[in-house]
């Protein structure tokens, strides 16, 4: 086993340990990526093991009622508390690290910090956030949106997974919605996330701090036709959706490479979807993030006149919808210098979104990232290696401690 590679004892050693209590759960044989949609089997696995591991150490959990947990170490009254955690859900086929690395070295990190014989001043809370990712409801970050009051109760208990489970069905219950009152007993949030990128390879860093997230969202493209017998009907005759869907996903590459931004898609639906049958629908999700506000409406805009003036050409229609968008996030650069210089890291913004990301703009909130060697993410491939995993426990613990005890 790997784990007597590593000094016995040693934290890379106590990490493996506790990390191959989980790796092998909601992992698909096939592709070796991980299937942890939100409240499905797998990830309410993942939360029965977040409730052991917070058990084994005498931490009490609550549930936000929007399907966040929150495990606490520390006495309550002492103050607010500071938060850490992170994600359990993947992507389809995502990788291991996305997520339950912020879980996981939080749970290591209070334990570092208990076995140093530290007693925060403040309380210290390990939360999971539910459905960070959107792949099953389609909108993400839809834990911390519903706990900061973000999304409307009614549209997040209606968003329906592949199969039509609502929200509302799979949490049992009609989201809370925001929690003033939980949300205002949080001093700070420091997510520890692995990087998902190579710029903590390029600065030879295994730690580093984020200084924002680029703003990003999701757009739903739904080009529509006439479905026809695919052998009979003439190319002349035609209005075929995929025609026009193709030209836009080739127009979203091309503009965002114009803007030195970053356009995806990466999902389709096609109706009937059958190989011999001219489609009626075509929908694709536009993906689109850039470093600035301004440029990601330019490139937005840009495949909106593209993908309109082509279906007047193809004699298709094109509807437009926004499903979420977040704004430029910069980090309380405060914050954000104090634990560089803390660690002596790096800090860099990122093109990723987090939970961190939403809790931002109603707390003082840090980032931690974890050296990524292949800068691989939502990919079996994603990586990180046991030694750069325990020295984002010992920094995440040595930001707790600076944050609880100071
Ligand atoms: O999509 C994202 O940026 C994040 O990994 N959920
Ligand atoms: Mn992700
Ligand atoms: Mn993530
Ligand atoms: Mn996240």
């Amino acid at each position: 086993m790997l784990t007597d590679l590593l000094e016995e004892g040693s934290l890379p050693h106590r990490f493996r340990a506790l990390w191959d209590e989980i790796a092998p759960i909601g992992r698909d044989g096939r592709s070796g990526g991980y299937l942890r949609y939100a409240l499905t089997e797998p990830e309410l696995r993942l939360r029965e093991w977040f409730h052991e591991q917070a058990d084994r150490r005498g931490m009490p959990v609550t549930d936000d009622g929007n399907g966040n947990l929150f495990a606490r170490w520390g006495d309550p009254e002492a103050g607010d508390a500071v938060l850490t955690g992170s994600h359990f859900d993947s992507v389809p086929h995502g990788g291991a690290y996305d997520g339950p690395l912020g879980i996981v070295s939080a749970f290591l990190a209070v334990d570092e910090l208990r076995a140093a014989g530290v007693t925060p001043a403040r309380p210290v809370v390990i939360g999971a956030f539910v459905e960070e990712e959107g792949a099953r409801f389609g909108v993400p970050c839809l834990g911390s949106r519903l706990l900061t009051g973000e999304i409307a109760v009614d549209r997040a208990a209606g968003l329906r997974d592949a199969d039509g489970v609502s929200f509302a069905e799979a949490l049992g219950a009609g989201p809370a919605g925001a929690r003033p009152e939980l949300l205002g007993r949080f001093a700070a949030f420091v997510e520890l996330h692995v990087e998902q990128g190579r710029a903590m390879v390029d600065a030879d860093a295994p730690i580093g701090v984020a200084s924002a997230i680029w703003p990003h969202g999701r757009w739903r493209f739904e080009f529509t036709g006439e479905g026809n017998h695919a052998g009979t009907t003439r190319m002349a005759d035609r209005r075929d959706p995929m025609l026009t869907y193709a030209f836009t996903v080739l127009a979203a590459n091309k503009e965002a490479r114009l803007r030195g931004a970053h356009a995806t898609v990466g999902r389709v639906a096609v109706e009937p979807n059958a190989t011999n049958a001219i489609p009626s629908k075509v929908t694709g999700w536009l993906d689109a993030r850039a470093a600035e506000p301004e440029t990601l409406t330019g490139l937005v805009d840009a495949v909106r006149v593209k993908a309109a003036e082509r279906a007047r050409r193809d004699g298709t229609g094109v509807a437009l919808t926004e499903e979420s968008a977040t704004p430029l996030v910069a980090f309380d650069g405060g914050l954000a210098g104090r634990l560089a210089s803390l660690l002596d890291a790096p800090v860099l913004p990122t093109g990723a979104g987090h939970d961190a990301g939403v809790l931002a703009a109603h707390l003082p909130t840090a980032m931690l990232f974890v050296r990524n060697p292949t800068g691989v993410s939502h990919s079996p491939a994603e990586s990180a290696d046991d030694v750069d995993c325990a020295a984002g426990v010992t920094a995440l613990a040595r930001v707790l401690e600076e944050l609880t005890c100071r």
